[in-house]
């Protein structure tokens, strides 16, 4: 049976740092409304769903929160404040270029009179300005707001918040939703307390998550231009799954990608065409991301929206 999305936040609590996020919210939408600013959420990264309540195992979805942390970067340089919520530990924008060993790989040790001076190397010098000088500038003016998510439950307390906050910019606001969200879960009230005994194999039971953008785009957010992402693995189910989404939640847009060649190729779906977006192999190879043309598309279909909210 599914429940109803009322009924997961009537039985799931919401989590400590809620109150203090929402604050964070509420100043960052009210200062852009103000400035008459474009903003747009953009989720990123896999949800967990813990197997006990102190969790020792939990179910994970993919996602390195790439499409997310690249997205974001480029609608900053479209201009728009950026939302950034994420899964604790998966990428973020800017930090995203210089991760795990590329780090110090950039970085030279010199010992001066029993000093160590540290400096970018030469070669990577030109690269770590250019994102830096961007990064700086992103927090300084306060054009980004990065909030974070473990678990499902902490993740559809925090979309709703950040929901709530941006009602007020109407059409102005853009949800790109590109987490990985599960569709599955464990009732609160069916999870074991403690770490599962490992005596025998156990048996788990999941149920269907309440499918959330339905709230989303009738209620919380109405006016908003709503892109949700559809991730298959299975090629002939691609479009059709696309489309019902549409059809079932009459939102905006739906991308459509599927695993293994997301990093090359997406398929814009909206109801009246589906066109597919791509690099080339060399493209691909020079480094140039699918993210700068999927924001490119909808950065031009946003302006649309808006212009067609403001004849009618
Ligand atoms: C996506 O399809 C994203 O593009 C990816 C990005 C998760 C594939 P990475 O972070 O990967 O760059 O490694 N996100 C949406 C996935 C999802 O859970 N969609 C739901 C579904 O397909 C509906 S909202 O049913």
């Amino acid at each position: 049976m599914v429940s109803t999305w009322e009924d997961f936040y009537a039985k799931h609590p919401p989590p400590q740092d809620l109150a203090q996020n929402e604050q964070a919210l509420k100043e960052f939408t009210r200062k852009h409304l103000e400035a008459d600013k474009k903003v747009v959420l953009v989720t990123s990264g896999g949800t967990t769903v813990p197997l006990e309540h102190n969790t020792v195992r939990f179910v994970d979805n993919f996602s390195a929160g790439t499409r997310g942390s690249v997205s974001a970067e480029y609608f900053l340089e479209h201009g728009y404040a950026v939302i950034f919520m994420y899964r604790v530990k998966s990428l973020e924008p800017f930090s995203r270029h210089f991760i795990g060993q590329k780090f110090l790989d950039l970085l030279h040790i010199s010992e001066n009179n029993e000093t160590s001076v540290i400096t970018v190397l030469p070669e990577y010098t030109q690269k770590v300005a250019t994102v830096l000088r961007k990064y700086r500038e992103a927090f300084d003016q306060k054009k980004l707001l990065q909030l974070t998510f473990t678990s499902l439950s902490e993740y559809l307390w925090l979309l709703r918040s950040a929901c709530q906050a941006l009602a007020p910019l109407e059409n102005k606001a853009i949800l790109y939703l590109a987490a990985a969200v599960s569709d599955f879960y464990i009732p609160s009230h069916e999870m074991s307390v403690h770490k599962i005994s490992s005596s025998g194999p156990p048996t788990i039971s999941l149920q269907l998550v309440p499918k959330i953008l339905a709230p989303l785009v009738s209620l919380w957010v109405p006016k908003a231009f709503v892109v949700s992402f559809k991730l298959e693995t299975d090629e002939s189910l691609l479009i059709s799954k696309a489309r019902t989404a549409l059809n079932k939640y009459h939102h905006n847009l739906v991308i459509a990608n599927i695993l293994q060649t997301r990093k090359q190729q997406v398929v814009i779906v909206s109801k009246e065409t589906d066109y597919p977006l791509s690099l080339t192999n060399e493209q691909l190879d020079n480094g140039d991301e699918i993210e700068q043309l999927i924001v490119r598309d909808l950065v031009e279909k946003h302006i649309k929206f808006i212009r067609s909210k403001e004849v009618s």
